[in-house]
Parts: structure tokens; C-alpha cells; sequence
């Protein structure tokens, strides 16, 4: 009695990405550094891992989300309360990676998610042929799509775990807390309005 306990800040971080991406191999390397089998997610998946930012403790909600074209119009209904996305490619998959660019600058272009880190994650670097980080940078033409929000492109293979860790440490340097985001979002918000009463 008498103690204040004072609850660890939570972030919400959306894995999106077309489906055989590897964003639910991706997430179970990171939750449990193991190599699940997995198959084609219809709906949801969900994991907490805890971290450390800004001297905090804090939590850290990853919600990885079906990619196949029948889950995709639902991927909207998880923008809300996101802090970041993660955008999954399949690096050695070039013939879909126009399918890919389609989504994601869908995916920028939500209201909901204005302002919002994107980490793009170049998965599957172990496979020969694969993309590097730079050519999917300019694949996916990110330095124009993400102007207005911070981005970064992650070399990664959730299979072997190449750059998961790393993956992750990005993602929380990304984020904002929610006490930060409040602020960002009152100095967007200002931003917007006056940009808009200019016309
Ligand atoms: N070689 C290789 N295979 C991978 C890698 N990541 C995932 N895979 C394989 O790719 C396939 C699809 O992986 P999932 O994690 O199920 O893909 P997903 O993005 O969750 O797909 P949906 O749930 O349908 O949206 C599986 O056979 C994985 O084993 C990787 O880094 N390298
Ligand atoms: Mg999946």
C-alpha cells in the first residue's frame, strides 16, 4: 500500500508486408530465437517483448498481420495507436516487388500512420540473388515516399536470424514513447492546419 507503481510505457508496432514476406518468421525468431515453421497467417499474430529506451523500461507490442490479398484490406484496422511499422519484403522475390511497393506506399499514405518510423526490412538476404538494402532503397523509391517521417532499411534473414537483433534495436530507437509522440503529433497537427490554410 502507498506505492505508486508506475506502468512501463507500451508502443504498438505494426509487421506488414505481402504474404511469404516472412513477417511471422520473423517475429517468432525475435520472440523466441527460434526457427519456426510456419504457415500463411490468416488474421493475426501478436507478441510483447520488453526493451530498453531512454533509460526506461518499455514494452513493446508487435502485431504481424496476414499479408496474403485477402487480409489486406483489413490491414488498415491496426493503424490506429501505431508507432511504427515494419514493412517486410521478400529481398530475393524481384518479380513481386512492384505487388510490394503498391502496398506500402498505400500503407504511407493512411492518415492514421502520419509521421510514423518505417523500418523496411530486406529479409531473406540468405537466399542468392537477393536485393541488398540500397537497391530496395531505391526499388522503393524511399527517400521520396518516407520524406516527413524517419526510415531505414535492415538487411535481415529471419530464418538464419542475420540482423534480427539488429532489426529490433532500430525499431526501438525509432519509436517515440507515448509521451514523446504526444508531443510530435501537437507539433504535426499545428503544422498540418497551417500548411492547409495557406489555400
Ligand atoms: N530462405 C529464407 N526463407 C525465409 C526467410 N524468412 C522466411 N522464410 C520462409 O518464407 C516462408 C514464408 O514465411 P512466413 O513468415 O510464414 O511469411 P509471412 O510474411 O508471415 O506470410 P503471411 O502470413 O502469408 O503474410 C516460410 O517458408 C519461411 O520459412 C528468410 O530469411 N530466408
Ligand atoms: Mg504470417
Amino acid at each position: 500500500m502507498g506505492h505508486l507503481v508506475s506502468k512501463q510505457p507500451e508502443v504498438q508496432v505494426l509487421l506488414l508486408g505481402l504474404d511469404n514476406a516472412g513477417k511471422s518468421t520473423f517475429l517468432y525468431k525475435l520472440k523466441h530465437n527460434a526457427c519456426v515453421t510456419t504457415v500463411p497467417t490468416i488474421g493475426f499474430n501478436v507478441e510483447m517483448l520488453d526493451a530498453r529506451k531512454s533509460r526506461k523500461n518499455i514494452s513493446v507490442t508487435l502485431w504481424d498481420v496476414g499479408g496474403q490479398g485477402l487480409m489486406r484490406p483489413h490491414w488498415q484496422d491496426f493503424h490506429q495507436n501505431t508507432a511504427a511499422v515494419v514493412f517486410v519484403v521478400d529481398s530475393a522475390d524481384t518479380e513481386r516487388l512492384q505487388e510490394a511497393r503498391t502496398e506500402l506506399d498505400t500503407t504511407l499514405r493512411s492518415d492514421q500512420l502520419r509521421g510514423r518510423p518505417l523500418l523496411l526490412l530486406a529479409n531473406k538476404q540468405d537466399v542468392s540473388g537477393a536485393l541488398t538494402a540500397t537497391e530496395l532503397k531505391d526499388t522503393f523509391n524511399l527517400r521520396k515516399v518516407c520524406s516527413g517521417r524517419d526510415w531505414f532499411v535492415q538487411p535481415c534473414s529471419a530464418s538464419t536470424g542475420f540482423g534480427v537483433e539488429e532489426a529490433f534495436k532500430r525499431l526501438v530507437q525509432m519509436v517515440k514513447l507515448p509521451s514523446e509522440a504526444g508531443a510530435v503529433n501537437i507539433k504535426e497537427t499545428v503544422h498540418y492546419l497551417r500548411s492547409n490554410s495557406k489555400h
